[in-house]
């Protein structure tokens, strides 16, 4: 097949220099009004397109992939999460899936260390004073929050974007230890001066902060479940930029309503774009849409990996961000 007769189906507005280069190279339906995808609609998409491109929030499951047209051989994710997608039935029925590794990683780390930052130092909070009317001015006992510096961070997955926190965090004085499916490399291990926990229930005992880098599977569904959770100690923080579910968000929630835990920085949720009101209703939280790569040079080049993978795909050679289930 030629690039100009593959049929590109695109669900969801992406950067204009992205959405030109796709124009020039295929045959693409772009959706221009960014309205996302009901489930009908997808169908319909996986009916008509050779690839189809979506993102987190379209729900890739076996309903749509059943009713995909023999033509349609690959899913190009914009991003790099693919927990939406059901991989099993996409495999058993040869649709090859890509993702959008590596490009997110430094803004995705940014925002986890913005976070760590933001929630034991009131941020939010003290914005908030600040624009109500209220604030009286400085005091000495005013907005204290917790110190950083020297604080043990416990990071739950340290892949590329786990790494990138673990460097920053050194930089900001902290003590990294992680818990992953593998032990990194010695040398990392060496350079961010990390302890490994192969036990994550006896990291989880010990941490000051908690990050949250791993991806959502069905063996990271509820990780830190209610039980897990209750190992945090009350002075304890926790971080998630990666997937809400990967939490127990009602555990999670009651926790902190009984100061069980001190507070939370969450860029992600259990059923987005639903949030929880009580977690709305709560100080000690700092509450971000889904933004952790929301730069637009990283979803510029988030489209560029899209479009090589593509590409590559139309070629006949295996593409490079291929997603193998069993190495999630
Ligand atoms: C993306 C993400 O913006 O890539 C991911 O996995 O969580 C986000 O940062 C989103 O998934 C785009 O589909």
């Amino acid at each position: 097949m030629t690039y100009r007769k593959t049929k590109v189906i695109v669900t969801r507005k992406l950067p204009d220099p992205i959405e030109t280069r796709l124009m020039e190279l295929f045959d693409v339906r772009l959706n221009l009004d960014d309205k996302p995808f009901t489930h009908a609609e997808l169908i319909a998409a996986a009916k008509d397109a050779d690839v189809l491109v979506p993102t987190v929030t379209d729900r890739i499951d076996a309903g749509v992939l059943v009713q995909a047209n023999p033509d349609l051989r690959l899913i190009a994710n914009f991003g790099t999460g693919v927990d939406h997608i059901d991989l099993a039935t996409a495999r058993q029925r040869g649709i090859t899936v890509t993702n959008t590794p590596g490009v997110l990683t430094e803004d995705t780390a940014d925002m986890t260390l913005a976070l760590i930052l933001a929630v034991p130092r009131r941020l939010s909070e003290g914005e908030r004073l600040l624009r109500s009317g209220d604030w009286g001015g400085w005091a000495p006992t005013g907005m204290l929050g917790h110190r950083i510096w020297g604080k043990r961070l416990g990071i739950v997955g340290m892949g590329r974007i786990g790494s990138a926190v673990a460097r920053r965090a050194r930089a900001f004085g902290m003590q990294i230890h992680y818990h992953n499916r593998n032990r990194v490399h010695e040398e990392t291990e060496r350079e961010l001066e990390a302890t490994y926990w192969e036990s994550l229930d006896q990291m989880l005992a010990r941490m000051d902060i908690v990050s949250v880098n791993c991806p959502h599977t069905p063996a990271t569904f509820h990780l830190l479940s209610a039980r897990r959770l209750a190992l945090l100690r009350p002075h304890a923080y926790i971080v998630n930029t990666a997937r809400g579910e990967v939490i127990d968000e009602n555990a999670l929630i009651r926790m902190l309503r009984n100061k069980e835990l001190a507070g939370a920085g969450l860029d992600v949720f259990e059923h987005e774009p639903a949030v929880n009101p009580k977690l709305l209703a709560m100080d000690n939280v700092v509450l971000l849409p889904h933004m952790g790569s929301a730069t637009i040079e990283g979803r510029i080049d988030m489209g560029e990996k899209v479009i090589i993978n593509i590409k590559t795909f139309v070629d006949g050679h295996a593409p490079p961000d291929r997603v193998l289930e069993g190495l999630l």
